[in-house]
């Protein structure tokens, strides 16, 4: 072996797109690594990319649906005709005045995405089941700091100093990396001195290297922020120097006089926390040289701007924004723009989230991408006619998976087969989602493409660029979702699109920087400004706010009753307490990614004696005594929406009152998923559309969760 076989490029086996290397002999891969020059890691799954790579579920030539959507019937058909079709489609929604009735609902690998520069085009919108994950942490810094903070990627644990502490408030990345590098730092952290505190109602794998785990009531996680911060701010243990310099004049004022009663006392009603311990961990917090919080499922709930208020609040008074430690606010690094820029559709008129019973409510918010109900709703009101999919699988994905496939076979009007007028899938292998599709395009692989991925705040990346290359050829006529929409553009909006290729169009993007991807390619494949740097604002004048300070009162939610957290549980955990008396935790596995065909499909990861094959449901044995039910026994949960039944296992390591479940399963398409066990949590959370009172609207939705019933 020598040194030039191993290749830099980014992982894609799941969406947290570590730098690792790859090493080829005679063409093919065979081993994966984490890319030293990069953060240095690589997880199972990462690891097991290879098994991906030569699946012989590989999709490798265009597919046109022959049978009715679902059935998975399909033929073979051209690249020339697969491009005729949806041209000729596009080409007449456009006429008809409707370019923004197209949807794609993709990954967003990058803001250089040529798939975004297309929407952008052609004047259709983006819908992404990812972003809005942490949309609520995203919406929340900018309405406190003004600055987005990394998204969907956990603080700087590298940078937390001895003393610091580091607060998961439902966040796994032990258990379910999102960066291959976290669980490493954490550790790391921790033998430098710094303290780990896990909040979850599930004694998981970070909470057993936990200093301190605070099993908290589910969407509690609102009302303990709250009350540690009134605890700070009534003993005076709040940072004064940040909080007079840096906190909008009167705000502070507006914060105390709205804690006078979120006293530790009333908020640990609500979240289920002693009172004694919110005020340990405020008064560790506020002595501590730094706090990070990180949290994801705490924040996917129906109130989660609130939690994110109160998260943001709560860092602001102990001065814990963009220093080491505590929460970054990136660097922004500029690329040169493709000219001409596409202005791109303005759907706030055209009316692109316009949608169910609380239209008027959303012009209040800010928020960033459409919340995946969107899709069934807007196809049944007629405000969705092509949909585009490509490294989503939103008929499994999503709360409301039964509403979406339901829509997406609504007959249509106007002798059209259906209401969804065409829905196309780029897929590298089928999922349940391609089987409804029109067109199956078969996708490169993340070894087969180029990508340049550049999403500043993703620190992964060493908050700068990172390239994915081709290394091996693809199998069949398998063609990048990029070249596709590259192409398209060129056939519909051809002044947008006067570059040759993804290549030469990243190129003119590089250039600001003096790069390219020749001399990235060079570089190994990786490019970073050099340094995190902490407490820009300093310098820079102050934050992003319209003030240049930070914003604890919200006055543009003051009609909505947001302008202060409000910090009662997730609206879906208030509905129907008595019938459903249990709350469903759904979390994640470390071999498997989302509901993905690329993991579940995976021999190494989907083994039964060294993978994950079936999901099994966490009750806790004083729960299973009341109900005499045994370990391994089946049993019937059930929601206001579906019914599972699945095998129980008995474990003190959930809170009595909540039922544990892997998200993720019930894919039965492919080989290796259709031997695998396990049920999709989705079937149990209410349909899309029936809970739009629960969403804060903000990207927040109540998409992960609900009550359940338990039985034999
Ligand atoms: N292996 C793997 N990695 C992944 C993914 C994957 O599917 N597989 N998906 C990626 C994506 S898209 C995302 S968004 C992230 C998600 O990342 P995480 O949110 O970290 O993942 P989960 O395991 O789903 O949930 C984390 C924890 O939240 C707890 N929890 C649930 N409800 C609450 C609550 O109300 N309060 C508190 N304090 N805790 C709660 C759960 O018990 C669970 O242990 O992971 C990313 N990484
Ligand atoms: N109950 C419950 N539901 C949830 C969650 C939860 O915690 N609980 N989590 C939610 C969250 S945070 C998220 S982000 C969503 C995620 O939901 P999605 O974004 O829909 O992600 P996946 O389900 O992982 O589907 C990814 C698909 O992309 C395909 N794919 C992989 N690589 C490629 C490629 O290179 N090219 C193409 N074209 N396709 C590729 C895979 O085969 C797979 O079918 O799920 C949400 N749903
Ligand atoms: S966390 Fe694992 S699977 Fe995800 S990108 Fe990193 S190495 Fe790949
Ligand atoms: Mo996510």
């Amino acid at each position: 072996m020598t040194k030039e076989n191993w290749m830099p490029t980014v992982c894609y086996q799941c969406k947290a797109e570590c730098a690792i290397l790859a090493r080829l002999e005679a063409g093919r891969i065979k081993e994966i690594r984490g890319n030293p020059r990069g953060r240095g890691k690589v997880c199972v799954k990462g690891a097991a990319g290879v098994s991906l790579q030569y699946s012989g579920d590989r999709l490798t030539t265009p597919l046109k649906r022959v049978g009715k959507r679902g059935e998975g019937k399909f033929e073979p058909i051209s690249w020339d005709e697969t491009m005729d079709i949806m041209t000729a489609k596009l080409r007449d929604l456009k006429a008809r005045g409707e370019a923004h009735k197209l949807t794609a609902n993709f990954f967003p690998h990058s803001i250089t995405d040529p798939k975004w520069r297309f929407l952008n085009a052609y004047g259709g919108f983006i819908n992404t089941a990812l972003p809005h994950c942490d949309s609520a942490k995203i919406v929340a810094c900018i309405m406190t700091m003004g600055g987005v903070p990394n998204h969907h990627i956990p603080p700087a644990w590298f940078t937390v100093p001895k003393g610091g502490i580091m607060i998961m408030a439902g966040r796994h990345a032990f258990g379910c990396l999102d960066d291959a590098s976290a669980p490493g730092d954490i550790l790391d952290a921790q033998a430098r001195g710094a303290k780990l505190v896990v909040i979850d109602p599930i004694f998981t794998a970070d909470a057993a290297k936990a200093d301190w785990w605070i099993p908290i009531r589910p969407s509690g996680d609102t009302a303990l922020f709250v009350g540690m911060t009134q605890h700070i701010i009534a003993k005076g243990l709040h940072d004064k120097n940040f909080v007079n310099n840096w906190v909008r004049e009167g705000d502070f004022e507006r914060l105390k006089a709205y804690l006078a009663d979120k006293t530790p006392e009333a908020m640990s009603a609500i979240c289920d926390v002693p009172a004694a311990d919110i005020r340990k961990l405020a008064e560790m917090c506020a002595g501590a040289p730094s706090v990070g919080v990180d949290s994801f499922k705490g924040i996917m709930l129906g109130q989660a701007l609130d939690f994110g208020h109160a998260w943001t609040t709560f860092l602001a008074v102990t001065g814990n924004i963009d220093n080491p430690g505590g929460q970054p606010l990136p660097d922004l690094t500029p690329m040169s723009p493709v000219e001409p820029v596409p202005a791109g559709p303005d759907l706030g008129t055209l009316g692109w989230h316009v949608t169910g019973p609380d239209r008027d409510k959303f012009g209040k918010y800010s928020f960033i991408m459409e919340p995946t109900w969107y899709e069934a709703q807007a196809i049944k009101n007629g405000d969705l006619k092509v949909l585009f999919t490509a490294e989503s699988n939103p008929a499994l994905t999503e709360m409301g998976q039964e509403e979406w496939r339901k829509a997406v076979c609504m007959p249509g009007e106007d002798g059209e087969e259906y209401r969804l007028e065409m829905l196309v899938c780029s897929e590298i292998m089928h999922s349940e989602t391609s089987y409804f599709a029109d067109l199956v395009l078969p996708d490169k692989s993340y070894f087969e493409r180029w990508e340049l991925l550049y999403m500043p705040w993703w620190y992964n990346f060493g908050h700068g660029l990172a390239l994915r290359q081709p290394l091996v050829e693809p199998p069949g006529e398998c063609r990048h979702s990029n070249e596709v929409f590259i192409e398209l553009g060129k056939r519909l909006e051809p002044e947008y699109f006067q570059f040759k290729d993804d290549v030469e169009y990243y190129d003119i993007q590089l250039k600001g920087l003096g790069l390219s991807i020749a001399k990235l390619q060079e570089m190994g494949g990786l490019w970073s400004p050099g340094t995190m740097g902490f407490n820009k604002y300093k310098d820079a004048g102050g934050f992003g706010t319209p003030s240049k300070k930070i914003h604890l009162y919200w006055e543009n939610l003051e009609s909505v009753n947001q302008a202060m957290p409000r910090p009662g549980l997730a609206a879906e955990y208030e509905a129907d307490p008595v019938d459903y008396p249990f709350i469903l935790i759904s979390y994640r596995t470390i071999f498997h990614q989302g509901s993905g065909q690329w993991t579940h499909n995976n021999p190494q990861l989907r083994d039964p004696v060294s993978g994950l094959y079936e999901n099994p449901v966490l009750i806790n044995p004083a729960a299973a005594k009341s109900l005499n039910i045994e370990d391994g026994q089946l049993v019937t949960l059930a929601s206001r929406t579906g019914e599972v039944r699945l095998r129980a296992m008995l474990t003190e390591r959930i809170r009595p009152d909540c039922i544990g479940m892997h998200h993720g399963f019930g894919s039965r398409v492919g080989r290796v998923a259709a031997t695998g066990k396990g049920i999709s949590d989705n079937l149990l959370i209410p349909d899309s559309g029936m809970t739009l009172d629960w969403q804060d609207l903000v990207g927040g939705e109540s998409h992960v969760s609900t009550r359940v019933r338990l039985s034999t």
